[in-house]
């Protein structure tokens, strides 16, 4: 279950320390006899056991934060690396309301000082059929959620990404139709595995990565993670998200990562993985990106080809 490397080459060459680090943090928990399987909900150990995907090495920091998709700020790859310095990210705040008995807006100081930061290690696994593997730093969405009180009218919950063409000079341009919204059930929302990240590689999130605070959804492709949120609203109805209104036929709202259902103009069969060297070789892609034992209960009964 560790990191699994070609015989022919040598750790040090592959092998960023925060692989080591990870592998150590393992080692410590697995030391303590804790089976992190039998850990549920997930707790700080959890956090740190091998997910599908650490197997493989860690994308190395440069690519994380140097290949992105982040049309506010431009279509292509490196846009928003060399434009979102531009984002604002203090002060900051999210307005949670819709179907909760407390609605409210939370600031970002809250958010990182009242929620526990864990590391989580998550292949991020993008609908144009490329992978990252990234060390996240974060804590479970349901936890942020649990506080606003969401009523049993509270099916979906949807979120929002900052709308200022002032600072996301792409959003000048309807490339898309502005503000980015997501959507997720009420259930996929609270599954401990959903998280908010508040960082990568164990420092403040890159802005380029949606800072300060984007979701990350590791079983679904990578649109479904929006960044720079400023809204969640808890809704009765399936709120619009903005890939699959654009396009339906090709972004479907649940976008479970999907190997027997293809994109209409590409194979989701494999993918692959950004960055250098050997890294990037095609790798085979599992259903739900490799989290099928924690997520497929919750689409027990549904046809995944059509609700795709
Ligand atoms: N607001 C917003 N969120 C977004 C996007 C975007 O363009 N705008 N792109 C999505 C897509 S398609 C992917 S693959 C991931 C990429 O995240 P990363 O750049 O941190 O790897 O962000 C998602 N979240
Ligand atoms: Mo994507």
């Amino acid at each position: 279950m560790l990191i699994r490397k070609p015989a022919d080459i040598p750790s040090s060459e592959i092998t960023p320390p925060q692989v080591w680090r990870a592998r150590r943090t393992f080692i410590q928990g697995a030391a303590l006899g804790v089976g992190a399987a039998a850990l549920a909900p997930l707790g700080a150990v959890a956090a740190t056991y091998p997910r599908p995907g650490e197997d493989e090495p860690l994308t190395p920091r440069e690519f994380v934060t140097g290949y992105n998709n982040f049309y506010e700020f431009g279509t292509d790859k490196g846009d928003p690396a060399a434009h979102a310095h531009r984002l604002r990210t203090r002060p900051w705040s999210v307005v949670v309301d819709g179907e909760c008995a407390r609605p409210g807006e939370i600031g970002i100081e809250d958010i990182l000082s009242g929620f526990d930061q864990q590391e989580r290690i998550y292949r991020l696994r993008c609908v144009e059929a490329w992978a990252m593997v990234i060390p996240w730093l974060g804590f479970p969405l349901g936890e942020l959620l649990a506080r606003f009180e969401p009523t049993s009218r509270a099916r979906y919950v949807a979120f929002e990404t900052l709308f200022d063409p002032e600072q996301m000079p792409g959003q000048r341009r309807r490339v898309l139709d502005w503000p980015y919204r997501e959507g997720l059930r009420i259930d996929e929302a609270m599954h401990p595995l959903t998280l908010l990240a508040t960082g990568l590689y164990g420092e403040t999130l890159p802005n380029q990565n949606g800072a300060p605070l984007r979701l990350v959804v590791p079983w679904k492709y990578g649109f479904k993670s929006i960044k720079s949120i400023v809204r969640i609203r808890f809704t009765a109805e399936q709120p619009p998200a903005t890939w699959n209104r654009m396009q339906p036929d090709e972004y479907g709202f649940y976008a479970n990562v999907n190997p027997a259902v293809d994109h209409p103009r590409w194979s989701q069969k494999s993918h692959r993985m950004i960055g250098g060297g050997w890294l990037a070789k095609r790798r085979e892609t599992l259903p739900f990106n490799g989290y099928a034992e924690e997520v497929a209960g919750l689409y027990a009964g549904m046809d995944l080809r059509r609700f795709y």
